[in-house]
């Protein structure tokens, strides 16, 4: 298993890259769980909860993401060709954070639960509910599936912002 650079906004190509939208992944094969093996093991070690390939520079439809706390067993989980099938009208804000948007955290109100579908590590698919941080984590992945970032549910002040901070926090990491 390899830990892959994780793309970020400050960088020009990794932004073109993490604007674009995923393709839908033809079938899960062992190239496929590869690709995942490798997005758990960046996401265990930037630290994170959650990744979606697009971020390692592989636009196709997986996320990874492992809500375990400090100390409790690992609890990894794939995501591939998800879908969400029911909205809540009822919303819940939470302050999120990204790997591809460094050191930047600010809340967003999304639906508080979600019924998705996919297609799980060994390609079967599976019916879930989620509510809580699941469902604000999957709802957040599932976004960078669209070419969409959490920054891009702010004001364009609070965005332009965030995007100056992590290029001069960028600029001075190089320095
Ligand atoms: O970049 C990403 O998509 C991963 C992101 C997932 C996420 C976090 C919070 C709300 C929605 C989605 C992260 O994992 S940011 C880092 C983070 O939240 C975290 C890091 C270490 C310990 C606990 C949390
Ligand atoms: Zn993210």
């Amino acid at each position: 298993m390899t830990v892959r650079r994780i793309l970020t906004v400050d960088n020009k190509a990794d932004l073109k890259v993490l604007k674009q939208i995923s393709s839908p992944v033809a079938v899960v094969d062992d190239g496929m769980r590869m690709l995942m093996d490798d997005m758990l093991e960046t996401m265990y070690a930037a630290p994170g909860i959650g990744l979606a390939a697009v971020q390692v520079g592989e636009p196709v439809r997986a996320i990874v993401m492992d809500l375990a706390r400090d100390g409790e067993p690992k609890q990894p989980r794939f995501f591939v060709n998800p879908e969400i099938l029911w909205r809540s009208d009822e919303l819940f804000s939470y302050e999120e954070g990204c790997l591809s948007v460094p050191e930047i955290y600010d809340e967003v109100e999304r639906p508080a639960r979600v019924k998705l579908t996919y297609l799980n590590y060994a390609g079967e698919r599976v019916e879930e509910d989620a509510e809580g941080l699941f469902a604000v984590c999957i709802q957040h992945e599932m976004d960078h599936l669209e070419g969409v970032l959490f920054i891009d549910h702010l004001s364009r002040l609070k965005r332009e912002r965030a995007i100056k901070k992590v290029i001069k926090d960028a600029q001075s990491n190089a320095a």
